[in-house]
């Protein structure tokens, strides 16, 4: 790290800067970029690869390549499996540690140009890329750093100069890549050596080929890991980091995992958290897992600690021997989307009134909470309340609100209070809102809500207000 330290504090205070001057704010707001890919939600991770063939979750880097040759590939299965689940985007192992390419490089012959698959004429990044494209979907790739099959690896200006070439080849060829997902596994090469990854280079050369790709890290530079791969952000959930604390990607301990899940209000980064999680025990497709694949309810669940939570869930859905997404997942999904659609989807109220906290009307609150990244709801200053009320008495269990993080997330304390029978009752409290937090609160049959902002570090925005029933309750 040393010889690059100081190419991270320019990077670092150049992004301060950027941050500072974009609208002029005074608290860190995220760029278009984070913005989109925070409103997206969602994301299918697919782990594919030689130990798709070998029934392992770390390949050794040894493998023959010939053992690649999935029977029915069909990359327009896994996208209409991940839109049906409400995914908006495919991530793809595009190279795991195993050094194993899935499209035709010109850095190492460990790859599918040495499969039977399609004749060595395969190329699975362009298949995975097309299909995204044709579906509407946005893609984008993981390319392991950690590589224990290149000679190079632990040679490390030579390594770096492969992995560079790589990286060059995958956002050059396939297309607008979404993001670039940087795993922070660093073992040792088959040469038993270790390789000092560089960083810097690295993240430059994806603002260069591909600038409006976010990147995600543990550390980020604009999304960051969550600190686990549960599923679960931490509540509550800052977008904001302080990046002296996790400065750089593979650094470790309590303080780290802290800031990771939690983030912190003072942060001086705008850096979002991703949850990665998979839909089964492991990453890659493992036949004796085809049982363990999470019910609707745990997805649903996942769902709420992770967007739920301020965060982004990034789901991994494994394609099978087949080059298919099994059957069971495909249809989880399907199930797991629909679900989500009848209950986070659809609001089981629609509010003809908007009082702020003096009883004054404020307006048609479809138009005031319509979700907007930097329009809502203010009170006049730090604090405030707002209520909205509906027609008929109706069941609700789920509190649905979202901050206009455009602005930056500024919300730090907020309670809910429905009206049950002409009179308010506590319903949720909570500290973080950002782009959504989730509340499932015991079921009231209520005519109105009330939110009060308790505490915030800036004017706060509140862009959405939704109550909502879960289906089946
Ligand atoms: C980890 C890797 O070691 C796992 O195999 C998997 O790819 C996961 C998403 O990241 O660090």
């Amino acid at each position: 790290m040393p010889t690059t330290r100081r190419e991270f504090l320019s990077a670092l205070s150049a992004t301060l800067l950027a941050n500072k001057m974009r609208l002029g704010a005074s608290r860190p707001v995220p760029s278009p970029a984070q913005l989109e890919w925070q409103r997206k939600e969602l994301a299918l991770f697919c782990h594919f690869g030689v130990n798709t063939f070998t029934d392992r979750e770390w390949g050794e880097g040894t493998e023959d390549p010939r053992i690649f040759n999935p029977s029915a590939f069909d990359a327009d299965q896994w996208a209409s499996a991940a839109t049906a689940g409400g995914f908006r985007t495919i991530i793809l192992t595009a190279k795991h540690h195993d050094g194993f390419c899935l499209w035709p490089t010109a850095t190492t012959r460990h790859s599918v140009a040495a499969s039977p698959w399609r004749d060595g004429q395969g190329d699975v990044v362009a298949e995975v890329s097309a299909a995204c494209r044709r579906a509407g979907l946005g893609f984008g790739v993981y390319l392991s750093p950690w590589d224990r099959n290149h000679p190079a690896y632990g040679d490390s200006p030579r390594y770096n100069d492969v992995y560079e070439a790589q990286l060059t080849e995958l956002l050059t060829r396939y297309g607008d890549i979404e993001e670039v997902w940087f795993d922070g596994a660093n073992g040792e090469g088959p040469n038993g050596k270790r390789q000092a990854y560089d960083w810097p280079r690295t993240w430059g050369t994806v603002r260069r080929l591909q600038p409006h790709a976010v990147i995600f890290s543990d550390a980020g530079p604009d999304v960051r890991w969550i600190g686990n791969e549960k599923g679960t952000a931490g509540d509550p959930c800052w977008a904001t980091v302080d990046p002296m604390v996790v400065p750089y990607p593979g650094v470790d301990g309590p303080d780290v995992i802290r800031m990771l899940q939690h983030g912190t209000p003072d942060g001086l980064l705008y850096r979002p958290g991703e949850s990665d999680v998979s839909i089964r025990p492991g990453w890659f497709w493992h036949p004796a897992e085809d049982d363990k694949v999470r019910s609707v309810e745990n997805l649903l669940e996942l769902y709420a600690s992770s967007v739920g939570r301020n965060s982004k869930l990034l789901l991994n859905v494994p394609p099978t021997r087949a080059g298919r997404l099994h059957d069971v997942d495909v249809a989880r999904l399907a199930e797991f989307g629909a679900t989500l659609r009848a209950w986070v989807g659809t609001p089981v109220v629609t509010p003809v009134r908007a009082l702020d906290g003096n009883g004054t009307a404020l307006g048609d609150p479809r138009t005031l909470l319509r979700g907007g990244t930097h329009d809502g709801w203010s009170p006049a200053g730090l604090t405030g309340s707002l209520s909205v009320h509906w027609a008929r008495p109706t069941r609700v269990d789920t509190v649905s609100l979202q901050e206009a993080v455009g602005l930056g997330q500024r919300i730090a304390g907020y309670r809910v209070d429905l009206e049950v029978n002409g009179r308010w009752q506590p319903a949720s409290e909570g500290t973080t809102i950002g782009h959504r937090k989730l509340d499932r609160i015991p079921a009231q049959v209520a005519t109105g809500a009330r939110l009060t902002i308790t505490e915030a570090l800036d004017r706060p925005t509140v862009s959405s207000l939704g109550l909502h029933r879960y289906p089946g309750d």
